[in-house]
């Protein structure tokens, strides 16, 4: 009996030791299976007990729990010190990372091209006196096409084949068109916005035309707006986005319901004076569709055309960055190539 006793007391020095020395989990666990797990100390003690006497066993056995007791809680707030002082040192290390440290082989981030492109643009325009506006791309039938004169079973509808929603007469809009009567709708002339956007046309995909493309959307509507105060828009337009000032246009007849007269704005090539890959040796590039807006489109967005007139004008964004850049192909621009974006 006395010699369990010195046991007990023995081991309750030999833990508070082994537990000191524990300074992780794997030692810590260690510790645990040597004491109390199933051939560890405790259970060796207990079954010394078994060849003990009843007197002995009645003065032995509870001391035996008690020290079981104790070797738990001892164990558990060791576990619990442990754990916080692991989480203090994560937290510490989280809290003090150098942010400026410098990595090897790093690739600096920039704006997308077509971010930079679109601040480029709205520059250009805010700096002529344009608000800049936007549009839902998922419109309703009647924004783009009813408003734009383009009524159900009108054959202009084909030239820009659209992915209708399951939702009645809801699509995704086939042109920032959809903008002009929304804007109408909003404020009362004089009115210049620029809006720019993603677009949608059920189309086949090739070098020039993806089923989701950007455009840009040029409207005024004021007292006597003509002809020529969209050639000059489109003059001083064109000459910021080549940066190029003795940049000619070319005016050719077009047709875009919406407006009337309408004309597509070719721009002399930016790159050559004889004939280039660019320009496929003709020196012009077609850039805009324009035109007058239609007094239809006016009356329906509330515009009293006795007194008012509009011109309104629209181009593809990646089109104008394909010219500027070189680009071959427009699937690069959604491709998420990084040796394609870095070059921007
Ligand atoms: C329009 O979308 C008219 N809303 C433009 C307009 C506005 C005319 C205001 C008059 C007044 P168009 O369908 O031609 O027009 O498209 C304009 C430009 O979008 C094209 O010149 C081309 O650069 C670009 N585009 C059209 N379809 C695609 C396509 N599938 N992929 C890439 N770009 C396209």
């Amino acid at each position: 009996m006395e010699k369990i006793e010195n046991q007990i007391k023995s081991l309750k020095q030999e833990l508070a030791t082994a537990l000191a020395a524990a300074k992780n989990e794997q030692a810590l666990e260690a510790v645990r299976v040597d004491f109390l797990g199933r051939q560890g100390h405790i259970a060796k003690l207990m079954e010394s007990l078994k060849t003990a006497s009843l007197e002995e066993k009645r003065v032995l056995g509870p001391l035996l729990n008690e020290l079981k007791q104790q070797i738990t809680q001892l164990y558990t707030e060791k576990k619990e010190a442990l754990i916080s002082q692991i989480l203090q040192q994560q937290l510490f290390k989280k809290q003090y990372f150098d942010v400026s440290a410098s990595l090897a082989n790093q690739t600096p981030a920039h704006l997308h091209i077509y971010t930079q492109l679109i601040q480029e643009l709205e520059n250009i325009f805010i700096s002529m006196g344009y608000k800049i506006a936007d549009g839902p791309e998922v419109e309703t039938e009647f924004y783009n096409f009813e408003a734009l004169n383009i009524p159900k079973d009108h054959p202009a509808r084909d030239m820009q084949d659209t992915f209708w929603l399951t939702l009645p007469n809801m699509l995704l809009r086939t042109h920032t068109s959809n903008v002009q009567v929304r804007e109408m709708e909003k404020q009362e002339p004089p009115l210049a916005i620029f809006a720019t956007g993603r677009t949608y046309r059920h189309e086949a995909i090739d070098a020039k035309h993806d089923i989701l493309f950007s455009q840009g959307e040029v409207l005024m509507v004021d007292e006597n707006i003509s002809m020529a105060n969209l050639l000059a828009t489109a003059k001083t337009f064109l000459q910021a986005i080549f940066d190029k000032k003795d940049i000619k246009m070319r005016v050719r007849t077009g047709y875009f319901p919406f407006v009337e007269p309408a004309v597509e704005i070719d721009a002399s090539c930016p790159f050559c004076t004889n004939g280039c890959s660019v320009c496929k040796k003709t020196t012009w590039i077609e850039l805009l569709g324009a035109g007058l807006v239609h007094p239809n489109v006016l009356k329906c967005g509330g515009i009293n055309t006795e007194k008012y007139s509009g011109f309104a004008l629209g181009f593809g964004l990646e089109r104008i960055a394909m010219i500027r850049y070189g680009i071959n192909d427009i699937r690069l621009f959604h491709s998420s190539k990084i040796p394609f974006l870095d070059q921007f």
